[in-house]
């Protein structure tokens, strides 16, 4: 049996061949060409490089269908529970090369390629990554994904197929222009669409309350709208393992005959809007990190996904004869952030309302089936709703969010008597100014498991936004410090690093990275430190050429890499660190003489494009960069660049490359971060505050192995308390006062003195995030940083014993926490 057309159409009897899913490179090159001519329509001699990746994606794809379609029939054979992941943003990184990684197949593709006259890492550059998600929270879905198929569990991603992702970020004039994310545009080799696999969504319109025939109060929702939901399945395969599981995106389509009354009195125009506002659901992400964007559009996309996502598990349950009654054994549910916590209650209206439950019966299925993860603390990006919007476009699931309400307050009034305030606090519903719905307070309500996503992050959660629905059920709540995959941010992004480690540990450090550990017996060795060093310098020239190619400014891969890329946020401070470098310049220009060792002060990130601020910070990053970059005084000694795009494309050559990894956020304002976790891995040192799972890395790589500095959490806190006044921290010192001036007077700005003003007004006036009161103390640290670099040897231990010590951070672990403390899920093997 050959490949090729009609292969995958014989008898039922017969599978799919060997040779088409061949792994030898023989086998892979016949693929490519199979591909190319059936599937891309180009002959081999005139295909462009992005033909070629279309064709070798299309052929790994074939390569995890078996074990795909293999891994779901188990699932199902077995009734096994499953971990439902609901999650708005999906920060899935390039496929191609994550797959290659994961089936062991990289060498035979590059040899494929090869003798196809192809380099493998210029077809990889080919993938335009989808930027289904912002920052952090949609690349943890991510990486949750990646574990939780290399540890054999049951598992679904859910989320919303964006037809616009995050968009691409230029730098035009130092500032940043946002460019729409056309990643479709091209065709998406990984998805398969399930035309078939729809559910229908309804909006707006009123309820009804009528008797059944028992004689039973029931509810009808008579909406005005409705939409149609599409599945696009995209494949998950597990490192090292046969188990490949889905990651199902839902995407909005009109629904044919709902708007047949506009056709049948010929309306034909009205019949098409109908169309084109249906598919505006899913048009596109909304680009904010943290702050909650409060608009009409963001809600019905939240419900639009929960529920396709919830009426395909009650679809699949029946598929199974399993009993309604079951989910709750079959499901285990996770919301990550309140984004999909609208799910509380149309699971409810499913149960009670569509299949006739009663209400306790519906609600103890609903909490033992939901978890509830929280990602930030911040009162900006906490998700309450008008009642009016709410109202108007979920108008049953308001009248069930009431009921709900009503029973928890009850139940909160008998634990605490005569505490009316602990009641209004608590409530689902806010009363401070207009009426909103709390989703975090819905979302507590309605899980059996609420956690963090930090150690520090958990506390604070437990003693500020959730205090009083800890003291009403401590045991629902749990820590999980986030984790990010070996795989990807290793394995795939620092081949060298990766052989060395294969050479010194063996292979099993992929997925047992407690082995990393062994690397200890090694942090002192000269010959061991000698491979390690060059493999850093071979990852700073990738960088520098990188940034050279996108920039145009040269890097001496020689110099410290003092990185922070990250979303650009106020509270992540990187105007301390603008502040930090403006402050070296001063000193160079003032004393020539000064020794310093050369440093490259690499940034990257996006803004959300309403952030003023950010904006202003983006702008005035590019600015100081312009100013010192041109001038011989300083830079032989110190350069700025901002790499544009900031993605998880780029994140791969950026991480490997750094030395010293920037960490700054005020303290207890940043739940976790994930790329201070990331650099780690690769060997850099960190310099950073006591916040997020800082804490937890410090604690593992020593305090001797990290750059310490800065206020805590509690210190930030009673500062606030007490009055904070950042003008005293200006006239009490004299560089920090002459950098804001240097800044404000249009130094880096050609004189234009309006431009950095808003900046350096909040930051004497205001300055929120306390940016003033750890300068000083930033300052010394990174004058500790400095001394510390001109020792080699003993940088070079401490960078190996950051990667030996970053086994915690691996999201396998994090992943294991979530199975047996949360969802009771266990492993199972897919047979091959
Ligand atoms: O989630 C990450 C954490 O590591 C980060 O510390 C945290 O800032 C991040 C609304 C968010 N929290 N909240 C968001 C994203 C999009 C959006 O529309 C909020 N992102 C985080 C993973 O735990």
């Amino acid at each position: 049996e050959t490949s090729g057309i009609g292969a995958d159409k014989v008898a039922l009897s017969v599978t799919a061949s060997d040779v088409r899913l061949g792994m030898q490179a023989s086998a892979l090159t016949q693929a490519v060409l199979d591909h190319l001519h059936y599937s891309v329509g180009r002959l081999p001699s005139v295909a462009s490089p992005h033909d070629y990746y279309r064709a070798l994606a299309l052929a790994i794809r074939d390569r995890m269908e078996y074990r795909w379609i293999n891994t779901t029939q188990t699932y199902f054979d077995l009734n096994r529970k499953v971990a439902c992941y609901l999650s708005a943003e999906f920060l899935m990184g390039p496929h191609l090369g994550n797959n290659l990684v994961n089936l062991h197949i990289e060498q035979e593709a590059r040899n494929a390629l090869a003798t196809l006259g192809h380099d493998l890492d210029d077809i990889l550059a080919c993938e335009k990554e989808p930027g289904l998600g912002n920052g952090g929270l949609g690349r943890l879905a991510a990486c949750y994904l990646d574990s939780l198929a290399t540890l054999q569990c049951p598992a679904v991603g859910y989320g919303i197929r964006y037809e616009f992702g995050i968009f691409e970020q230029e730098i035009r004039d130092g500032w940043q222009t946002e460019i729409t994310d056309k990643w479709l545009r091209r065709g998406n080799p990984w998805e398969i669409a399930k035309p078939d696999t729809f559910y229908y969504v309804n909006w707006g319109g009123h309820t009804e309350h009528y008797q059944d025939e028992v004689g039973c109060q029931r509810v009808r929702w008579i909406p005005d709208r409705m939409v149609k939901g599409v599945a696009y399945d995209t494949p998950i395969q597990g490192y090292g393992v046969n188990t490949c599981n889905t990651l199902r995106l839902w995407s909005a389509e009109a629904v044919e005959s709902f708007d047949f009354q506009a056709f049948n009195v010929g309306d034909y125009y009205q019949a098409v809007n109908e169309k084109l506002v249906s598919e505006t659901v899913t048009k596109v992400l909304y680009p904010n990190d943290e702050p909650a964007s409060g608009k009409r559009l963001r809600l019905a996309q939240q419900y639009f996904f929960v529920t396709c996502s919830l009426q395909d598990m009650l679809h699949l349950l029946e598929l199974a004869h399993a009993p309604v009654e079951t989910f709750a054994e079959r499901f285990a549910v996770q919301l990550n952030d309140t984004h999909p916590s609208i799910g509380v209650a149309e699971l409810m209206r499913l149960l009670v309302d569509e299949r006739r439950f009663d209400w306790d019966a519906a609600w103890a299925i609903t909490v033992a089936s939901f978890g509830y993860t929280n990602h930030t603390l911040l009162p900006e990006a906490l998700e309450t709703w008008p009642l009016p919007m709410f109202a108007e476009l979920l108008p049953r699931h308001l009248e069930i969010i009431y009921e709900i309400n009503r029973r928890f307050l009850d139940e909160v009034r008998t634990r605490f008597p005569d505490d009316e305030a602990r009641v209004a606090r608590m409530s689902l519903i806010g009363e401070e100014g207009d009426k909103r719905v709390r989703m975090a307070h819905l979302a507590t309500v309605g899980s059996h498991a609420i956690n963090g996503v930090a150690a520090l992050h958990t506390e604070l959660l437990q003693a500020s936004i959730l205090k009083d629905f800890h003291e009403l059920w401590p045991e629902r709540f749990s820590n999980k410090t986030n984790g990010v995959t070996p795989r990807r941010f290793l394995a795939l992004s620092n081949p060298g690093l990766r052989e060395l480690l294969d050479h010194t540990l063996g292979q099993q450090w992929l997925t047992e990275p407690g082995l990393l550990r062994k690397l200890d017996a090694h942090a002192d060795k000269d010959a061991f430190q000698h491979d390690w060093y060059a493999i850093k310098l071979g990852n700073k020239q990738r960088l520098s050429s990188y940034i050279h190619a996108q920039t145009g400014i040269e890097i001496d891969p020689g110099w410290l890499f003092d990185i922070q890329v990250k979303r650009i946020h106020e509270y992540k401070r990187q105007h301390l660190n603008i502040l930090h470098i403006v402050t070296m310049y001063r000193r160079l220009k003032e004393n020539p003489a000064l020794v310093l060792p050369p440093r490259a002060f690499i940034f990257g990130g996006k803004a959300a494009p309403g952030y003023f601020m950010a904006k202003r910070i983006i702008k005035l990053i590019n600015a100081v960069a312009e100013t010192i970059n041109a001038d011989p005084d300083v830079n032989t000694r110190m350069k700025v660049a901002f790499i544009p795009n900031f993605n998880v494309q780029n994140a791969h050559l950026i991480y490997p490359a750094a030395d010293l990894s920037e960490q700054i956020s005020t303290a207890g304002k940043e739940a976790s971060g994930t790329g201070n976790m990331k650099f780690m891995l690769n060997g850099a040192l960190t310099i950073g505050t006591l916040d997020g799972a800082n804490v937890e890395i410090r604690e593992e790589v020593g305090a001797d192995n990290f750059f310490l500095f800065g206020l805590s959490a509690a210190e930030v806190e009673s500062v606030k308390r007490t009055g904070y006044r950042p003008h005293d921290y200006v006239a009490g010192n004299d560089e920090l006062r002459a950098v804001l001036e240097l800044i404000g007077a249009g130094h880096f700005s050609q004189g234009d003195a309006e431009v950095f003003r808003p900046l350096v007004d909040n930051l004497t006036h205001d300055d929120p995030f306390l940016v003033l009161a750890d300068y000083a103390a930033y300052i010394a640290c990174q004058e500790q940083v400095n001394s510390a670099w001109q020792d080699v040897p003993n940088w070079t231990r401490m960078s190996i014993l950051n990667t030996a010590r970053s086994g915690k951070f691996s999201s396998d672990r994090a992943i294991t926490e979530y199975c047996e403390d949360i969802w009771n899920i266990r492993p199972v093997t897919v047979k091959a």
